[in-house]
């Protein structure tokens, strides 16, 4: 069986999670702790970086948008539509998701890993700037998910999840997209089990 080098509170391994269980493919998850380097996520990911797929041949897929263009391939299309206009659509609204994810990332690493003297607040400011920029684009233009789901809702959901968990101030501005998120986890309550935590 394939295993998913992920943890609980990462974004990208949420979404990488929601994906391959969007596809119906069978997976193991495996927690890791980056921090740690283990052997086995070193070996597989020379960046060090969870999600990482493992396959049953040793292959190894990251990062969570090659895992979800691999699931996409193994399950005819499971994840992208197929007709080539919406599939646009639904890359590009995952392109901003993981933007929001990498921007939100950014602001919790400068605290994480800088010595406290040496946090740049104008960073941790510009990186806000886009997270919001990004949440408000949604909250006026909020997906339809009346043709079901797909990879860039997923994507989405899981950068609101990250900002539930790390920064849930910043979501008050944004409601539509909140009711959006719960539609999504009424839709597929199983996926929303996936989510940071
Ligand atoms: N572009 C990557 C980003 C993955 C990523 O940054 N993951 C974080 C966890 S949320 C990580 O592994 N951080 C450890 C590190 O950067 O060393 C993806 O989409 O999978």
């Amino acid at each position: 069986m394939p295993r998913l080098l992920y943890s609980d509170p990462s974004p990208y391994s949420a979404k990488a999670r929601m994906g391959l269980t969007l596809a119906n493919i069978v997976f193991e998850s495996v927690p890791t702790d980056t921090n740690a380097e283990p052997t086995e996520l070193m070996e597989a990911n020379p960046l060090g970086k969870i999600p990482v797929l493992i396959l049953d041949d040793n292959r190894k897929i990251f990062d969570s948008g090659a895992i979800l263009r691999y699931a996409d391939r193994m399950s005819g299309n499971g994840v992208y539509p197929l007709q080539p206009d919406a599939r646009l659509d639904a890359e590009v609204m995952e392109s901003l998701s993981t933007g929001l994810c990498d921007a939100m990332v950014a602001m919790i690493y400068e605290r994480r890993f800088r010595p406290e003297e040496m946090v740049y607040q104008g960073w941790i400011d510009k990186q806000l700037g886009k997270a919001k920029r990004g949440f408000a684009f949604f909250e006026g233009d909020v997906p339809s998910l009346d043709d079901g789901l797909h990879g860039g809702h997923i994507t989405l959901r899981a950068a609101i999840g990250y900002a539930k968990l790390r920064m849930p101030n910043v979501l008050n501005d944004y409601p539509d997209l909140c009711e959006w998120a719960s539609r999504f986890d009424r839709t597929r309550p199983d996926l929303a089990t996936l989510l940071p935590k």
